[in-house]
Parts: structure tokens; sequence; C-alpha cells
């Protein structure tokens, strides 16, 4: 064989390796840290089947599912070490990991500010450092959060009265004198039925998705904060796909985050179903207002400058108004 032949015979071997690598569908590998068909598993529930039409032979996302799957507070882990490549969570089930996430559910600006200020940037940044991951999408934003009761209070304040919480709440319920019992949201319904807390802390949506209405008296409100549920990839499985996968887990990122834009209206409806359902509103107005809302806000970035105090400052910089 001369040396022309043996090149060329080398050039139709490498164009042939390298051809199933470029056409061969990727399985993505998904989990949820909230449950199926739930409120905030919808948008991700939503992405996973978008992706699925328009990526066939492309990217394929298999969804083992939500906390029967695996407890919300491991997804973090997982998606770290690899064990998933793909999945919904909070922030606050993964604080131990990136203490910087009790900053998200502090945001005055939706994602898509976000990703015009570069907070986006530097949130994504920290996901690649502290949890291996890629920051694909931010879900939840116009969703506030509130206290839920089964015994009636006056004014901010919550001594005597135990209440469960996760990260999201800690700092600031802590700061009006309450107990905390901290759980996934898996636990509450029967937390509640044995009357070992007075209350919880929420978002407006999914109460009644939970049946917690069930075993609800009282909403406060105002609502405070605001929901962040993120699609986390795992850097390692980010970095492998092809542009064209990448691309296509982008665009129907933006889409799913363009939706956020409903969060308005569906709170209008679940405030509704609430009420039918017999939960009565507790509003705090003027003074009280102030203070409840004023206390959430310090108490919620005290906490990150005490957890994260690198990048506290840039962070509030970036995430408040
Ligand atoms: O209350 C919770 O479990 C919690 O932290 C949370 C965060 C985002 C959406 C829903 C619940």
């Amino acid at each position: 064989m001369s040396f022309r032949t043996a090149l060329s015979a080398l050039a139709v071997v490498a164009a042939f390796a390298s051809l199933p690598a470029a056409a061969e569908e990727v399985t993505l590998r998904a989990v949820n840290a909230f449950q199926e068909g739930t409120a905030f598993a919808k948008p991700f529930e939503a992405f996973i089947e978008k992706v699925n039409a328009e990526g066939k032979g492309l990217v394929k996302i298999n969804y083992i599912g939500g906390p029967k799957a695996m407890p919300p507070f491991e997804v973090g882990n997982a998606v770290k070490s690899g064990v998933v490549d793909i999945a919904n969570v909070t922030g606050a089930f993964y604080t131990n990991l990136m203490p910087e996430a009790e900053a998200l559910k502090l945001a005055e600006r939706t994602i898509q500010e976000q990703r015009k200020n570069g907070a986006w940037e530097l949130i994504n940044k920290l996901h690649n450092e502290k949890l291996n991951a890629y920051y694909l999408a931010r879900t939840g934003d116009g969703v506030p959060f509130h206290l839920y009761l089964n015994k009636p209070i006056d004014k901010p304040d919550l001594k005597g009265l135990t209440i469960r919480v996760t990260p999201v709440y800690r700092a600031f319920f802590a700061e009006l004198g309450a107990n905390l019992v901290q759980t996934a949201p898996g636990e509450v319904y029967t937390a509640l039925e044995r009357n070992v807390i007075d209350g919880y802390g929420w978002p407006t949506q999914g109460i009644l998705d939970l049946g917690w209405q069930e075993k609800t008296k009282y909403r406060v409100d105002p609502g405070f904060y605001v929901v962040d549920v993120n699609f986390l990839v795992n850097l390692d499985t980010w970095k492998k796909l092809s542009d064209a996968q990448r691309a296509l887990l982008t665009k129907v990122a933006t889409q799913i985050e363009a939706s956020n834009a409903d969060n308005a209206a569906i709170n209008q409806s679940e405030i509704k179903k609430q009420a039918d359902a017999g939960i009565k509103p507790i509003t705090f107005e003027g003074k009280a207002r102030d203070t409840w809302l004023g206390t959430a806000r310090e108490a919620g970035w005290a906490y990150v400058k005490k957890v994260a105090p690198q990048h506290a400052d840039e962070l509030r910089k970036l995430l408040a108004k």
C-alpha cells in the first residue's frame, strides 16, 4: 500500500469513526425535587416534553421522577457527582453545597433581567465551582412565599409558634421568634396532621396540589421573597454535549423562562382556590406590613452575608433593586 492510499484509508476510517459520535442521540437522566404533576414540577415537565419532541435524534431526557426517586435535599449532590445529568431543584435544597443559593430567593429582578445585568453569569459561575453544574434555567419568578398557619396572629410576631421551614424561611421566621422544624415538602402533611407544627412556609402555588388545604386555616399576606426553582445540568455532561444539543436545551429553557410571566395569573387562581377551600387570609397593612417585609428582606440578606461573605454584597447589588 502506497503512503497516499494508506493516508486516504486513514481519512475514511477517521470520517466514519467520527460519524456515530456526531449523529448519536444523547440520553440525559433527570430528577425532580418536587412531586410530579405539582406546581413547581410542571415547568420542568413541560421542558422535558418539549425537548423530547423537538430533540428526536439529538437529545432525549429520561425522567426518573420526583422525591420518591430521590430525596429533595440530595438532588444537589446527585447533580454534582453526575448520578443525574439534569435536575429541577430550588436553591434552598442545596445551600449545603452552595451557601450563595440563599440569595436566589431575595432577587427583585427577573431571570431575564439577571441574564442582562451579569447576575446570571455570577450565579452560573458559583454553580460551576460549587455544584459542578451549569445553571440552565430559573422558574418561579413572580411567585412569592407565605406563612401558612393553624393559629391566628395579629402582628408580625411568631413567638411560641412551631413552624416548618427550609432554608428559605429560616432566618426570617427565627428573627420573629418562631421555633423552627426543617422538613422536606413530603413530610408537611403528616406534621400538620399530628399537630407537631403550627404552620409552615410555602409559596402561593401548590397547596391544593399537595392536599394541605385540608389541614390549613390561615395564609399570612403579603407574600415575601420569590421562588427560585432551577434547571441544573451536571457540568461534565454539559461540556460533553455538542453545540446543537446545547442550543436545543438552551432554546427550550428560554421558552420555559418566558412562561414565568404566567405566574401572576396562576397566583390569582390559586388564591381563589385557597379561599374556596376555607383558607383565610391574615393581611398585614401599614406599619405591620413594613415590619413583615422589611424583616424578611434584612434577615435574608444578613444571613447571606454571614454564610457567603465573599459574594453577598455583589449578589445584593445584582439581584436587589
Ligand atoms: O418550602 C419549601 O420546601 C421550599 O423551600 C420551596 C422552595 C421553592 C418552591 C417551593 C418550595
